[in-house]
């Protein structure tokens, strides 16, 4: 398993980027945990609907998505709103989307951000595809897809792999291996060693990294970004890493896992090893921490605000969200709900 810096904080390998880089990914976690962190709160709240933590996963998720351009694409999960807003989608329309608001699964134009997905494994190919048709399109965009290593088990991921691999299309797949997929541990999801060694089978590369390390997820994912934009095929990353809350804000951990596991995960914190690195080389004190969780927490607000300030959407706007020309069973009971309106109305 790849690791440069370990949980205490040091570093065994080579640094892949600077002091200035490594400032802002810490930042970018701090905001990160911040937003993870407020929408719990807000669906306790009854302000969001079922939210799906992340925190544990804050280096899976930014250091991958710091290794992109601005415009690769990329297609995600429920449980990917770090990698999703570090790739340009709009955290307002993050915490619009938890509401329940369509609104929230049209990122702006210019975005390469898919909405996040809430079928497991369904959207691995859609990825493959988009990696695909800018290969036929003479661009040298690639594509990311997040999954769980609980989509591993679905006929998705081994299709989008196979096809993947036989046409060496452009596209990253970063599983982060959270150690559950609800109740069912790793250990019960697949008779592989490891997540990453499916690879051989699909002949691509697979590499195994401490999903809770910064530098070695950014460096992984750099390698399998800049192999996929060389036109050189797929990789297969199995980020290890924990999901230290629930599966979902519906969900009691506590029926299926040990408290001991979580306290052990607890240590291995991925902010709290960049901390103590940037500490050892005088860029962190506390004053500046606070001052980081501030911004953090105003800009969280901000989105907030902004997502909460949206007026109601229409009733008949659910129509709009998916087709540009909707099917007949749509046009008819989007008829019906007119005629409801019209008679409300009169
Ligand atoms: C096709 C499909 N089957 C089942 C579900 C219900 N479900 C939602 S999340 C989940 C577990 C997914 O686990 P994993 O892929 O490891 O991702 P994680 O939630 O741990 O991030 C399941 C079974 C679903 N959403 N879609």
């Amino acid at each position: 398993m790849r690791q440069l810096l370990t949980p205490s904080g040091d570093l065994v390998g080579e640094a892949p980027f600077g002091l200035d880089l490594c400032v802002r990914l810490y930042r970018a976690m701090v905001v990160a945990r911040s937003y993870d962190r407020k929408c719990v709160a807000l669906q306790k709240q009854g302000r969001l609907a079922t939210y799906a933590p992340f925190e544990g996963q804050e280096a899976a998720q930014i250091g991958s998505a710091a290794a992109l351009e601005p415009d690769d694409w990329m297609v995600a999960t429920y449980r990917d709103a770090a990698a999703m807003w570090a790739q340009g989608y709009p955290m307002e329309l993050l915490v619009a989307g938890r509401t329940g608001d369509e609104r929230g699964g049209s990122p702006p134009d210019h975005v390469n951000v898919l909405p996040p997905s809430i079928t497991v494994g369904g959207h691995m190919v859609h990825a493959v595809g988009l990696a695909w048709a800018e290969r036929l399109q003479g661009s040298s965009r690639i594509a990311i897809t997040y999954f769980g290593d609980g989509a591993t088990s679905e006929g998705d991921f081994h299709e989008a792999l196979n096809f993947a691999g036989v046409y060496g299309v452009g596209c990253v797949f970063f599983c982060q291996n959270n150690g559950w997929a609800i109740s069912m541990p790793r250990s019960a999801q697949t008779a592989s060693e490891t997540i990453a060694q499916k690879a051989i089978a699909y002949g691509m590369p697979g590499v195994q990294v401490d999903g809770n390390d910064l530098f070695a997820v950014y460096e992984v994912t750099r390698q399998a970004v800049e192999r996929a934009r060389a036109g050189e095929g797929p990789t297969l990353i199995e980020a290890v890493t924990y999901r230290l809350g629930p599966h979902t804000t519906s969900d009691d951990p506590g029926r299926y896992r040990d408290a001991g596991e979580v306290e052990e995960w607890r240590r291995r914190d991925p902010l709290e090893r960049v901390r103590i690195f940037l500490s050892e080389r005088g860029r962190w004190d506390p004053e500046w921490q606070a001052e980081v969780e501030e911004k953090a927490a105003r800009e969280v607000e901000r989105a907030v605000e902004l997502a909460e300030s949206l007026p109601p959407p229409a009733p008949g706007d659910v129509f709009g969200g998916m087709f540009e020309s909707p099917p007949r069973h749509l046009r008819e009971q989007q008829a019906t709900l007119e005629l409801y309106r019209a008679a409300g109305e009169g």
